[in-house]
């Protein structure tokens, strides 16, 4: 082991950071045995939600006919805007070159047809693998939503049989619309009323029940609008408090809430419609307190959030922050928010995770998030050492292996 000095620094951290094998605890990926909810492939890459509405920034098609055509026809018109009628520079954008660079392929052949074969031409039966292997990554928490019939009757008739990919309920439905979709609990099988009396909420307990146990959860999650606030006289107050917490603690499972989100604000952009709006950090201030024997797992999606988040987090031991969220994740945004948290929190954070709907995504997602985080760490060990502290490999290779995955492993309480 080289002993660390101000030269050799930044050559051992990134070197750490890009073998560090990731636990990526928030995706919205599925495994292989799933069908058609797992998606991967050139023509998904260029259709993700955040390309989409990036093209309409150029384009002034109706938007109508944009999502009227297949999905082929969709990835040339958005490859044709933003690629070749102007440079790709957003992040998202520049994420597609990164994945299909470090895919193999030569970018200056600028043709969606020859990447599309190219991609074909990879094996179907180690994909799988081999986009793991490229983005190092370990393992993936999924997105599963008990609420969405496709999804709900794969989990009824064939179960996830990939360890790879681990499960989270997503409790979106239950939580933001009861009142509008109480009855799918009924024809579920759990006899719930509008009014949320004892026998409801009983039936609701119940139910959470069932699915942490069918898809063997490894944490509860919820997304939320900016004006979240517990407690208050709302379904969502009253289901959490009095059915989610307690099913969280009886079976020793973090809660995790993601804040901020405004669903659907130009309906007309299909899922690349929402948007974004400050919080009131109380909300969680008031669980972190009430719920002492409750684990939070929090991430906000606007910037103004970021800075109480983390002094929250230093008063709170259950309450742990991760991720620097779809709109935030930026890389101007990703290095001041990374700044930020290990200037307050220490190592005791999660620093990202990708979103990834597409499993081509894990490849840019983590290349550009692996670059930021090492450059900024470096930063940090180098005011160590300027102060006389002297590191060792053995503890950078340490610190960067719980913020890649042991600080969430320890957080959730089990190792799987
Ligand atoms: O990043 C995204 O793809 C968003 O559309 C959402 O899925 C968000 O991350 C969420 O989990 O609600
Ligand atoms: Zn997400």
């Amino acid at each position: 082991m080289p002993v660390i000095t101000q030269e050799n620094l930044a050559l051992v951290v990134t070197k750490e950071v890009e073998q560090v094998r990731v636990t990526d605890i928030h995706t919205h990926l599925y495994p292989p045995n799933f069908g058609d909810l797992s998606l991967y492939g050139i023509d998904e890459l260029l259709t993700y939600h955040y390309l989409v509405a990036e093209f309409f920034r150029y384009s002034t098609m109706d938007y109508e006919d944009f999502f009227n055509l297949s999905k082929t026809q969709q990835a040339e018109l958005i490859f044709q805007t933003l690629f070749l009628e102007h440079s790709p520079v957003s992040e998202a954008q520049r994420g597609v070159l990164t994945t299909l660079k470090e895919l193999g392929m030569d970018l200056n052949v600028r043709d969606l047809r020859v990447f599309r074969e190219q991609i074909n031409s990879i094996p179907a039966f180690d994909y799988v693998d081999r986009i793991f292997a490229i983005a190092g990554i370990k393992e993936v928490v999924m997105t599963n939503d008990p609420f969405d019939p496709k999804e709900r009757q794969l989990w009824e008739m064939k179960g996830n049989k990939d360890p790879r990919f681990k499960a989270a309920l997503r409790l979106d439905v239950l939580l933001n619309n009861y009142e509008k979709n109480y009855e799918y609990l009924n024809q579920m099988g759990f006899l719930v009323d509008k009014k949320l009396d004892e026998n409801t909420l009983t039936e609701i307990r119940r139910f959470l029940r069932y699915w942490i146990e069918k898809t063997n959860a490894v944490y509860l999650a919820v997304s939320l609008p900016p004006d979240f606030m517990v407690p208050e006289d709302s379904y969502r107050s009253r289901i959490l408090e009095k059915c989610v917490l307690p099913i969280c603690r009886e079976l020793n499972i973090p809660l995790a809430l993601m804040i901020g989100v405004r669903r659907s604000i130009n309906p007309r952009l299909g899922l690349a419609a929402d948007s974004l709006g400050k919080a009131d950090i109380r909300a969680i201030e008031y669980l972190c307190r009430t719920y002492p024997e409750n684990k939070f797992l929090v991430t906000m999606l606007s910037r103004e959030n970021q800075h109480e988040l983390v002094v929250t987090a230093r008063k709170f031991r259950n309450l742990m922050v991760f991720g620097c969220w779809w709109f935030l994740n930026n890389p101007m945004i990703v290095e001041e928010i990374t700044n930020m948290r290990l200037e307050n929190l220490g190592l005791s954070f999660i620093p990202q995770h990708s979103d990834a709907r597409v499993l081509e995504h894990l490849i840019y997602k983590w290349v550009h998030a692996r670059k930021i985080i090492a450059d900024v760490l470096t930063k940090k060990y180098l005011d160590l050492l300027e102060s006389g502290w002297k590191v060792t490999e053995e503890e950078i290779k340490r610190d960067i292996e719980d913020l890649f995955g042991n600080n969430f492993w320890k957080f959730v309480g089990r190792n799987v």
